[in-house]
């Protein structure tokens, strides 16, 4: 990327979005950053040396969100990167007994809040002839999992959405990717089970999990790839994590 590039990332202040901050900061790209947490965006853009703009915003907030992007300062305008990144699992418990409004709250961030930024940035990059939308889906989109219910299908709809964003953007020149992941150590876990330490590090015991950093590599490849080539979709796992067979219920004989 360049100087003149304009990379809006929303979770900014935590694993893959702040160490893509990072990444693309060296850069000298301009950067709009977005989370809840807004100590943390001041303190990363103090230490990135690039221009930012700082969006300390709740992205499931549609009125704010409308607004924040009607009043983006004239050098950030020009969105070339859009990062959507910001998402969250709530709970591993079994579909009839999970909380509703987890669910909704996962419905809200990842899949609502995700196609409303996307269509506020699109009519831009469309008569700009130029820009890329990079999603951040997960593995739980192609792989269900016990206690993965909601959260996997929302990272179901980001893939489908990406591969029909392709579909209607055809001859436009904007590009879209869906990153697929697996296990990454960040703070997702920890979210997850809503602060229980001890049960967001025995996700990680005993493995190596990927790492934000190696998210960003792989994000930051895409991104720089010639203006003709389209990453469509990108999986990848850390190697001590791989597949298992059905599960099959018997009974006793
Ligand atoms: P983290 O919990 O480390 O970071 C999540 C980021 O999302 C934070 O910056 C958080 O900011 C932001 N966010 C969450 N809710 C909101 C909200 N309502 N408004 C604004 N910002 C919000 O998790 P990861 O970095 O691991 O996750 C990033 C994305 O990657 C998510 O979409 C996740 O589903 C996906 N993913 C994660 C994997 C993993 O194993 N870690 C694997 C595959 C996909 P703040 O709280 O300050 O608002
Ligand atoms: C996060 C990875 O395996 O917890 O998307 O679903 S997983």
């Amino acid at each position: 990327m360049t100087k003149d590039d304009v990379i809006f990332i929303t979770g900014a202040t935590a694993g893959f979005g702040e160490a893509c901050a990072r990444k693309f900061a060296k850069d000298g790209a301009k950067l709009i950053l977005l989370g809840r947490r807004k100590e943390r965006l001041e303190k990363l853009a103090m230490e990135l040396g690039c221009p930012t703009h700082l969006l300390p915003i709740d992205i499931r907030d549609r009125a704010k969100l409308e607004q924040v992007v009607r009043e983006l300062p004239k050098d950030f305008k020009n969105v070339t990167l859009l990062l959507n990144n910001a998402g969250l699992g709530l709970g591993m418990g079994p579909a009839h007994q999970a909380n509703i409004d987890d669910w909704e709250t996962m419905i809200a961030t990842n899949i609502t809040a995700l196609t409303t930024l996307t269509r506020l940035m699109l009519p831009g990059m469309v008569e700009r002839k130029h820009g890329h939308v990079i999603n951040m889906s997960s593995t739980a989109a192609s792989y269900p999992y016990p206690g993965g219910n909601v959260y996997g299908a929302t990272k179901a709809f980001v893939t489908q959405f990406s591969l029909n964003l392709r579909a209607d953007l055809l001859g436009t020149g904007v590009r879209v990717t869906s990153i697929e992941p697996g296990m990454c150590l960040t703070e997702f876990s920890e979210v997850r089970f809503k602060g229980d330490k001890k049960a967001a590090d025995d996700v990680y015991r005993g493995m190596k999990p990927l790492s934000a950093q190696d998210i960003a590599e792989t994000i930051y490849w895409c991104a720089n790839q010639p203006a003709h080539v389209n990453i469509n979709r990108i999986e990848l796992m850390p190697t001590a994590q791989t597949f298992a067979f059905f599960a099959v219920h018997r009974k006793e004989s």
